[in-house]
C-alpha cells in the first residue's frame, strides 16, 4: 500500500463508482471489498474515501469451535435483525481452508436464503498467506461495510489462530457460540476467547444436554472472567432462543456503542508490525550470525543485540512505502 497523496488533489480524482459505495450500492461495494481484499491500488482510493465516515454500524463477533453452528446461527441472527429492518454486513472468515475454499462454500450454501435479500451483504475471506494479513483485511472490509451504511457487520471466525483472535477483538460485541457436550471442546478454543465473550451461546440446543452444557459453560466463564456475562441457549436450526440473542446484542451494543477507533488502532499495530516483521526476514543471516557470534563469546548480552537489531532495522525501513 503506497503512502497517501494530498487528500485535497486525491478528491478530484475520485472515480463516480466510490459515491455508490458510500449510498451503499451493491455493485460498488462488491468492487470495493474485492479491491480492499486484494489490496489492489484501488483499495487506497476506496480507504481515502471512507475515511470519516465510520462508526455507524455495531460489529457483532460470532467465534467459536469448528462445528458449532457458527454459519447456521449467523444466517439465523441475520434473518432476525432484516425482521427488526437493519441492513447488514456478514464477513465470513475462514482460515482453515485458504487453498480448498471448502468450508467457505459450505457457509455460502447455508447463507443462500440471503441471497436475494438487497438488505444483506455476505463476504467469504480466505486465509492470507502472511501473519495479520487476515485480520488486517477483515478490519478493512468492516470498515467498507461500515462506511457503506450497514447497521450490523457480522464476523464469523474460528477461535482458533491468533489472527481469529484479532479480529474477534476487533468486534463491538462478541458473541462465542459452543455446542451441548463439548465440554473439552470449550477448553480447546484458544484461551482468551471465553474471557472476552459479551455473551456465551449454548446453540443445538434441541440436542441433549444443552442445559447442562450452559451450566458449565457459565460456571467456566465465572471462574475466567469474574463478571457474570448472559448465557443462551439457541436452536439455529429451529430459530428458538434466536430473538433473545438478538436482544442481548442489542442491549449490550447499546451499552459498548460502535468503535471504530478499536479498529484503527488494530489496524495500526497490524501494519507496523507487519512491516517490521519483513525488515527483520529481509535482514542477512551473517548479519545477525555476527551478534550471535557475539552473544556466544560473551562479548555482549542478548537483550543488548536484540535492541542493535531493532535499530538496524529501523533505519532500514524505506521512509514511506
Ligand atoms: N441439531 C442442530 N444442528 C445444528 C444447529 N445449528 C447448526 N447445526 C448443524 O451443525 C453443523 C455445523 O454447522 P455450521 O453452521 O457449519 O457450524 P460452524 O462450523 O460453527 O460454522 C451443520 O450440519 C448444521 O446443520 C442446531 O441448532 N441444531
Ligand atoms: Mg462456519
Amino acid at each position: 500500500m503506497q503512502k497517501p497523496a494530498d487528500s485535497a488533489a486525491d478528491s478530484a480524482i475520485l472515480p463516480d463508482w466510490l459515491p455508490a459505495l458510500l449510498a451503499g450500492e451493491r455493485a460498488a461495494l462488491a468492487r470495493a471489498i474485492t479491491a480492499v481484499e486484494n489490496e489492489t491500488d484501488e483499495a487506497r482510493l476506496v480507504l481515502q474515501a471512507i475515511r470519516g465516515r465510520l462508526g455507524n454500524a455495531l460489529v457483532v463477533g460470532f467465534t467459536g469451535a469448528p462445528g458449532a453452528g457458527k454459519s447456521t446461527l449467523v444466517s439465523a441472527y441475520v434473518g432476525e435483525l432484516r425482521r427488526r429492518q437493519q441492513n447488514v454486513g456478514v464477513v465470513a472468515v475462514d482460515p482453515s481452508s485458504p487453498l480448498t475454499g471448502g468450508a467457505i462454500l459450505g457457509d455460502r450454501i447455508r447463507m443462500t436464503q440471503h441471497a436475494a435479500d438487497p438488505g444483506v451483504f455476505i463476504r467469504s475471506l480466505a486465509s492470507r498467506g502472511h501473519l495479520g494479513g487476515l485480520s488486517r483485511t477483515a478490519a478493512r472490509v468492516i470498515d467498507v461495510f461500515d462506511a457503506s451504511g450497514r447497521d450490523v457487520v457480522v464476523v464469523e471466525t474460528v477461535g482458533t489462530g491468533q489472527s481469529e483472535v484479532e479480529i474477534a477483538e476487533i468486534a463491538d460485541v462478541r458473541v462465542v457460540v459452543n455446542a451441548p457436550g463439548l465440554g473439552d471442546d470449550v477448553q480447546a478454543i484458544k484461551a482468551g476467547i471465553l474471557e472476552i465473550a459479551d455473551v456465551l451461546v449454548v446453540n443445538k440446543s434441541d440436542l441433549p444436554f444443552a442445559e447442562r452444557s450452559a451450566r458449565q459453560l457459565a460456571a467456566m466463564s465465572a471462574q475466567r472472567s469474574g463478571t457474570a456475562v448472559p448465557v443462551l441457549q439457541t436452536s439455529a436450526l429451529q430459530g428458538s432462543g434466536v430473538p433473545e440473542l438478538a436482544d442481548a446484542i442489542a442491549a449490550i451494543g447499546r451499552r459498548k456503542r460502535p468503535d471504530p477507533r478499536a479498529r484503527t488502532r488494530r489496524l495500526l499495530q497490524n501494519l507496523v508490525l507487519d512491516r517490521l516483521r519483513r525488515a527483520l526476514a529481509d535482514l542477512p543471516a551473517s548479519e545477525l550470525d555476527v551478534l550471535a557470534d557475539g552473544v556466544l563469546a560473551g562479548r555482549l548480552d542478548i537483550e543488548t543485540a536484540s535492541w542493535q537489531i531493532i535499530d538496524k532495522l529501523v533505519s532500514s525501513l524505506p521512509k514511506q512505502k
